[in-house]
């Protein structure tokens, strides 16, 4: 999973990443970095470390996201034309943004006002979506001027993420055309998921209430979490209870950003290896074998699957099994969320 932070400038990007990654914030440039700035971090879950306290595998792997700290846009059409056409490539790959919103007293710019600039944010979301989609239009119907017949319905689907975007709507809000498999090259950016991150001040750990927030919300408390990322683990408790932290903005955004992108997590268990994999919902265990390997797809013949929670409750596999909850699955069974799977498979 690959999510990119994006914001204005001093809203507190780099100070997430660093809580979020369990970097120090000395390292972060004034004005941010021009390139992007990449960190990788084991989801943390503690059905791994269950799973892999009862298998003692050589190795165990948790699942991963990465993390992108995006350079911070300032305000002015001229840079932020500037600004989207030089991080466009950057942001094209991820799986979803974390839009980090200013919702504290910044000495130099003053007040926030994080509903007003994540109205700017959007706005060029859709504005480099709209430009993508009149230059592919334009070239369109110079090929048809040039008396190419165009096949497919990829000019009536563009024509509609026009009217879409064009109305002040992303495109994720149509399905029918941000799934469009036509238009799935263009990777529009108003078609990603969104999580909408309100950096507080400190003193205060609520969404900021009388907004109307069409976008998934969440609060953390940048500065406060960045330094808890710096404490020991013991420390860190004793902060966390302090400030009424219940849980890290690591745990809190990771599992956010799985429920926003509809994501579940499956294991594999045994003397080698315990891991963890990440995979769309529901996502059948034919296509969720070949996640593994394209034999396992090609020579499945059945998922034996038990809930983690089945599982645990009945201490180790044999029990398990004694009791009935290892269930025998086909290609179509849609994987869940914890379930822990053995394939069966013959090439
Ligand atoms: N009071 C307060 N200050 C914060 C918070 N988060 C960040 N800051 C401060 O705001 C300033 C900017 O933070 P950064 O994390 O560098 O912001 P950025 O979005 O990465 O900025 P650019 O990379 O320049 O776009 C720093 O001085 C931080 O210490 C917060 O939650 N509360
Ligand atoms: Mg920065």
């Amino acid at each position: 999973m690959k999510l990119g932070i994006i914001g204005l400038g001093r809203s507190g990007k780099t100070t997430l990443f660093n809580a979020l990654t369990g970097r120090t914030g000395e390292s972060a440039p004034a004005g941010g970095a021009v390139t992007p700035v990449m960190g990788v971090v084991s989801v943390p879950d503690e059905r791994v470390l269950w799973l892999s306290a009862l298998y003692h595998p050589k190795k165990t792997t948790h699942a991963q996201v990465t993390y992108m700290d995006l350079q911070g846009m300032s305000s002015g059409a001229e840079s932020k034309r500037e600004y989207m056409a030089h991080l466009l490539n950057h942001m094209r790959p991820m799986d979803a943004f974390l839009m980090v919103l200013r919702n504290f007293e910044d000495p130099v710019l003053g007040s926030p006002r994080a509903m007003a600039d994540m109205r700017e944010l959007q706005d060029e979301f859709l504005i480099a979506d709209l430009a993508t989609v009149e230059k592919r239009l334009e070239k369109l119907s110079m090929e048809e001027k040039r008396g190419k017949k165009l096949t497919g319905k990829e000019k009536e689907l563009l024509s509609a993420c026009w009217e879409v975007l064009d109305s002040g709507q992303p495109l994720k809000s149509r399905p029918d055309l941000s799934a469009a498999p036509e238009l799935r090259g263009f990777t529009f950016l108003s078609a990603k998921p969104l999580l909408v991150i309100f950096n507080n001040r400190d003193e205060d750990d609520r969404l900021p209430s009388s907004q109307l927030v069409s976008e998934e919300a969440m609060v953390v408390r940048g500065k406060l979490e960045m330094e808890m990322a710096e404490l020991a683990a013991e420390e860190a408790q004793d902060f966390q209870k302090d400030f009424g932290i219940e849980e890290s903005a690591m745990n809190r955004v990771v599992q956010q950003s799985f429920r926003l992108l509809q994501l579940a997590t499956f294991f594999t268990v045994g003397d080698d290896e315990v891991k963890a994999w990440t995979i769309p919902r529901g996502l059948p265990a034919l296509e969720v074998a070949g996640h593994i390997h394209s034999d396992i797809q090609r020579g499945f013949i059945r998922a034996e699957v038990v809930a983690f929670e089945d599982l645990r409750a009945a201490g180790d596999y044999a029990a398990a099994r004694k009791l009935g909850t290892v269930r025998l699955e086909g290609k179509a069974y849609p994987v869940q969320d914890g379930d822990v799977i053995h394939f069966r498979f013959n090439v």
